[in-house]
């Protein structure tokens, strides 16, 4: 049988599923051509969860959710948290979110990835479209800033195969090795990058007239903008020359160029501005609705969807800087915030003050072990769903394909406490499932496609009100007016052998080698408000300003902000430098 990887990760994979269970990539899928990562190649060998435990005592499944009523019951909606993480991306995984709606409880929202730059994107283009591996193909040169899709994307490696390749990466990544051009920004400096392309673009007449006439709004403005900024202040911000800016431009000058933009450009506070500099830069070049090109990112895989269980009668509070220690009841599903969200210290403090916290996933994690209650989930394998691709235009079906004893379903669980509550009854799954797939999708070669890639993005239209792209003209960096130069920038980035904080990670702080350190000695780092110990790695491919952590890591987020972005509720892990503790 077919399904689809459920993980947080560009590709989503087709997987055939044979009887005895083993997995293996669908060979003859459009963008999972036969192969699967290590994730869903070792699926089977991660212990899961096995059974409910409530204070540390074995429970029935029956048990556990009795418990989970009785505390719904008595405790004061305004002090019952959901909080959601992204472990499986299934549509139906937001079932359990329609009950705490329908309950009234605080919803955790905001995000803990992307939302910054999307912000941006949408300023601009009004929708953050998919840029497909099969569109990426047709380009001559692929500019990878902030992405490194040997580790996070492995589907779209072929796709660069015989292209120019640029890197625009603050850490030597494999793929930056062996590019044409590896250019080693300083961490937070893309938007400076970005407009000292522009600047030097426009001055070599590379700007697409045609295009910004017919189709962008604001250019005056933006290139008044542009060129009001010194040369000499965007080359020291972005920690890049006006020689290495000229090699990438003579690299992409009159070519079609696919811009594949990850996280990395967008950790800090002005994350919104970063994207729309990047875009700023391509539209220009007027290298958006065609052939092999455009900038392709964490994209919104729901654009054009209707999509259930978005309710909107709850309270919301943002979801990075959550503050557990506010709830008596806090229900967390399918994440781990004890690792994954900004600012540990704070966030383990709250979820030990909060009454009592509820575990719903799949694997033992910090915040498992933190849980009053665990409920164990069911695997992707044992529960109907399907999911929308962040990374291209593929619908993936996710039938039921085995049954287990184990753990119990989002829909399940969802259906249970809807029933007991009295509140309008659920749709079956294949109602909920149907009638998303129909609300925007059609078939090519009998493959289900997202509608909206009948087109080129951006072809036809830009989704902002006015139809056109729009140019920014200004933005704010507070921490770039601040002293810039003590300290390291920490860099979080993803590491091949985890999911962010499931599976396998690395227990390493990677440091230049220019520091003299010893392997696996212990350094001290702080923040200015937290200090933690880690265990050093030297690591050749770093910038001197920087140390890197990869996610996962367990105290990856010991140093990072309790902030929030300026737009889009997003985290911003790198917005703080951090200093070596002197002993
Ligand atoms: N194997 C694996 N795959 C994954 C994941 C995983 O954990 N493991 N996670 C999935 C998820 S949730 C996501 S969101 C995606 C993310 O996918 P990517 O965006 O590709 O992932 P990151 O590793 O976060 O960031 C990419 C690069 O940004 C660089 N970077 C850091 N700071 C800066 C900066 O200031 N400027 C520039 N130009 N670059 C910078 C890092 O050095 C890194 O090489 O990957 C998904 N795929
Ligand atoms: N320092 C630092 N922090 C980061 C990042 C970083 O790069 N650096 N990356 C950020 C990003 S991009 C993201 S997306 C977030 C991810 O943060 P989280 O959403 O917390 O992701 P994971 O660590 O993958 O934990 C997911 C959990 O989901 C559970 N799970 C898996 N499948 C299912 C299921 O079907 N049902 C249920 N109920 N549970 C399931 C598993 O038990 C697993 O432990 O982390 C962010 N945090
Ligand atoms: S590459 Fe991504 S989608 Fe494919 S199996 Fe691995 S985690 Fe899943
Ligand atoms: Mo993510």
């Amino acid at each position: 049988m077919l399904t689809t990887c459920p993980l947080d990760c560009f590709d989503s994979c087709s997987i055939e599923v044979d009887s005895e269970l083993n997995l293996k990539g669908e060979k003859t899928h459009p963008i999972t051509n036969g192969f699967l990562c290590h994730h869903l190649n070792n699926f089977h060998k991660f212990p899961r969860i096995l059974k409910p435990t409530c204070r540390g005592e074995e429970i029935s499944l029956d048990e556990s959710i009795d418990i989970l009523k009785d505390k719904l019951k008595t405790i004061n909606v305004d002090k019952t948290l959901y909080f959601k993480g992204s472990g499986n991306l299934g549509i139906m995984q937001s079932v359990t979110r329609k009950f705490f709606n329908d309950h009234e409880a605080v919803i955790a929202e905001g995000s803990l990835c992307e939302d910054a730059g999307v912000a941006g994107i949408e300023e601009g283009r009004g929708a953050s479209l998919v840029l497909s591996p099969l569109e990426v193909a047709k380009s001559e040169v692929v500019v990878l800033w902030g992405r490194n899709p040997s580790t996070t994307n492995a589907h779209m490696l072929p796709a660069l195969k015989g292209k120019t390749i640029i890197v625009i990466d603050p850490y030597k990544t494999d793929i930056a090795k062996g590019a044409d051009l590896h250019v080693s920004v300083k961490p937070r400096g893309d938007i400076y990058l970005a407009l000292l392309l522009a600047r030097a673009a426009y001055m070599d007449e590379m700007d697409d007239e045609e295009f910004i006439e017919q189709r962008c709004e604001n250019f005056d403005y933006y290139i008044d903008f542009v060129n009001s900024k010194p040369i000499g202040f965007l080359e020291s911000r972005a920690g890049v020359s006006l020689i290495e800016v000229d090699k990438i431009l003579s690299l992409i000058k009159g070519k079609k160029v696919s811009f594949l933009v990850g996280l990395g450009v967008q950790k800090y506070s002005f994350g919104h501005s970063v994207l729309r500099s990047i875009d700023g830069l391509v539209a220009m070049l007027g290298l958006f609705g065609k052939e092999g090109c455009g900038v392709g990112y964490i994209s919104d895989s729901a654009f054009g969807y209707k999509t259930p269980f978005s309710g909107t009668k709850s309270k919301t509070t943002p979801l990075p800087t959550v503050d557990f220690s506010k709830y008596e009841l806090t229900f967390i599903q399918g994440g781990n915030p004890a690792n994954q969200l900004p600012c540990t210290p704070k966030v383990k403090e709250g979820l030990k003050k909060s009454n009592f916290v509820v575990y719903f996933g799949l694997y033992e994690n910090e915040t498992s072990k933190m849980a009053d209650l665990i409920i164990p989930a069911k695997t992707f394998l044992e529960k109907e769903d399907f999911k929308l691709s962040y990374g291209h235009e593929y619908i993936g079906r996710m039938p039921k394909i085995s049954d287990s004893d184990i753990g119990i379903s989002e829909y399940e669980l969802a259906k249970n406490l809807t029933q007991e509550f009295g509140f309008e009854s659920l749709k079956s799954e294949e109602e909920y499932i149907q009638s998303t797939i129909e609300s925007n999708s059609t078939l090519r070669e009998e493959r289900l496609i997202s509608k909206t890639y009948e087109n080129l993005p951006y072809e036809k239209e830009f989704y902002t009100d006015s139809g056109k792209f729009e140019f920014f003209d200004d933005f704010y960096d507070e921490f770039g007016d601040k002293d810039r130069d003590e300290g390291f920038y920490l860099l979080s980035a993803k590491y091949n052998k985890s999911l962010n904080s499931q599976f396998q990670t690395e227990q390493f702080l990677h440091v230049p080698i220019s520091l003299g350190l010893s392997d696996n000695q212990n350094i001290t780092l702080s923040n200015g408000k937290y200090e933690c110990e880690y265990i050093v790695k030297n690591d050749e491919n770093l910038r001197d300003d920087c140390m890197m952590l990869f996610s996962g890591h367990k105290h990856s987020n010991m140093l990072t902000p309790h902030a929030i972005s300026e737009e889009g509720k997003c985290a911003i892990y790198q917005e703080l430098k951090v200093v070596i503790c002197e002993k």
